[in-house]
């Protein structure tokens, strides 16, 4: 009899030990399941959504795409650059992410990007400008946050007085402003 218990005790302890083996494994797998699926994903945005990114971009923080305030804009790094634009009487200080870093921001794989306006405007980039040229997309006009009234919330600026050749027009018609989005392409 007492055998018998024995037994059984130690029939349910192996049980014990292999449900409890089976559950590490499963939270182990899971843990590490859910902390790729983490490494993929972005804050999301506490203000005003300001530009989405789709398309071929690895990151997100929505199904498929990115959502970007103002703050995680600028949180990514600010430059600055002075430049007139293509018809601006004046110089201007602009200050913005450099595109080449806010491509890496949402681990963009594309070589194209297509720009969408407020205004209806939509034209194509080659990645490679960003590459060539320090490409800001600009938040910031002489210190101040852009608004839609002075062709914000943001836009691209080139810096034009800084290379000459950046004034032909296969060039300038890539200078968009009142952006809201891009899709990698
Ligand atoms: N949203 C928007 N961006 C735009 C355009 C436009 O019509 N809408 N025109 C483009 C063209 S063709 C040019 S030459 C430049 C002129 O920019 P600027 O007036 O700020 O110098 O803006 C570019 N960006
Ligand atoms: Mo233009």
């Amino acid at each position: 009899m007492a055998r018998r218990g024995t037994g059984a005790v130690s029939f349910i302890g192996l049980l014990q030990r292999i449900v409890f083996g089976i559950a590490i494994t499963f939270f182990a797998c899971a843990g590490a399941l859910s902390a790729h699926a983490w490494a993929d994903e972005l804050p999301y945005p506490q203000e005003d959504i300001i530009l989405t990114i789709s398309g071929a971009v690895q990151n997100h923080n929505a199904k498929g795409l990115v959502y970007l305030d103002r703050p995680m804009i600028e949180a990514i790094g600010l430059s600055e650059v002075n430049t007139h634009t293509v018809y601006s009487s004046k110089a201007h200080q602009w200050h913005g992410v450099l595109m080449r870093d806010l491509l890496v921001y949402v681990g963009a794989k594309g070589d194209t990007i297509e720009v969408h306006a407020l205004d209806g405007y939509r034209t194509e980039i080659p990645v490679q400008d960003f590459y060539d040229y320090d490409v800001l997309l600009a938040t910031k006009q002489d210190g101040r946050d852009l608004s839609i009234r002075r062709r914000g919330p943001i836009r691209i600026i080139y810096p034009i007085d800084h290379d000459e050749s950046l004034l032909d027009p296969k060039y300038t018609s890539r200078f968009v402003w009142q952006i809201e989005k891009m899709i990698v392409k």
